[in-house]
């Protein structure tokens, strides 16, 4: 069980919290363990395939070509470091629903169906059609993550936002006008602090997040590979670009979060 200082809130959830007697919770703890473990390895580590699809500053996206039964299902990997924002920051603006509609360009509608826990949510999300597709919905857990600084005991935890696809029976899939599709995202922040020589208070001047974004979208159905490809190619960086710079807005005149 977590030690805690007085007055500081427990992020891992203690025995009797909810998230633990819930029916997802071993899968949810098995695949957060997983997804961060992928996250972690660098483009070089997993292997060739890796395709560089798209450039911005220090944001690179890369990709991987994979089919299934004549679907794309590439799998992204995108890494980028901001500046002036903590990895808490960035997770907590991904996590957090109330800010959802502020940056997420794709969507229509969003509902929280289940709240397990103050770190794990179940989503119900509709996004917009693109012709001459069927528009698509999602559900998904979602689970938000303190991991230990393993290489820099004395620095800044690292967060992590772990989203993935899960059966809803109130919501059963592709019965209305949306197909349904099947999703794995793991967003991994570590923060990374440059202290004032002449040891003055940290401030947002001194540190900078270092983002590993990975996602596995299953379109669920037809859906025309060029015009799919040409969607994401454009749709992920517009994301990470906007969502980045909605944390940095959201949090310039705040005190750092780490
Ligand atoms: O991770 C992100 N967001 C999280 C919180 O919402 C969460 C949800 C992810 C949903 C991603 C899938 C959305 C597909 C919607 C269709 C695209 C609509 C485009 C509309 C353009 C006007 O994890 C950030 C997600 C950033 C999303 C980038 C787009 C990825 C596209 C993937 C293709 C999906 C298949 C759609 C089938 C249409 C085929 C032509």
């Amino acid at each position: 069980r977590e030690k805690l200082k007085t007055g500081q809130i427990p992020v891992t959830p203690p025995p009797t919290s909810p998230a633990l007697q819930h029916r997802l919770w071993p899968d949810i703890d098995r695949l957060v363990k997983q997804q961060v473990a992928m996250s972690r390895m660098g483009i070089g580590d997993c292997g060739t395939g890796w395709q560089l699809f798209a450039e911005d500053g220090e944001m690179k996206m890369y990709r991987r070509e994979e089919e299934i039964d004549g679907m794309v299902v590439d799998p992204l990997k995108a890494v980028h470091i901001v500046k002036g924002i903590t990895g808490h920051e960035v997770c907590h603006y991904f996590f957090n629903p109330k800010y959802r509609y502020d940056w997420e360009t794709t969507l229509e509608h969003m509902t929280v169906l289940e709240n397990i826990s103050d770190d794990t949510l179940v989503f119900l999300q509709t996004h917009k059609r693109i012709w001459p597709a069927s528009q698509r919905d999602v559900v998904f857990w979602s689970h938000i993550r303190k991991l230990p600084n393993d290489q820099d005991r004395d620095g800044p935890d690292i967060w992590t936002v772990v989203n993935n696809s899960t059966e809803s029976p109130e919501h059963p899939a592709n019965v209305g006008k949306c197909v349904r599709i099947y999703l794995t995202v793991c967003l991994l922040c570590q923060t990374r602090v440059h202290p004032p020589k002449d040891g003055a208070p940290i401030t947002r001047d001194d540190v900078s997040c270092k983002i590993t974004y990975c996602s596995v979208v299953n379109p669920g159905g037809w859906a025309p590979a060029s015009v799919l490809r040409a969607v994401y190619k454009r749709e992920y960086p517009k994301f990470l670009k906007r969502f980045t710079a909605y944390v940095i807005n959201q949090t310039k005149n705040k005190p750092l979060m780490f």
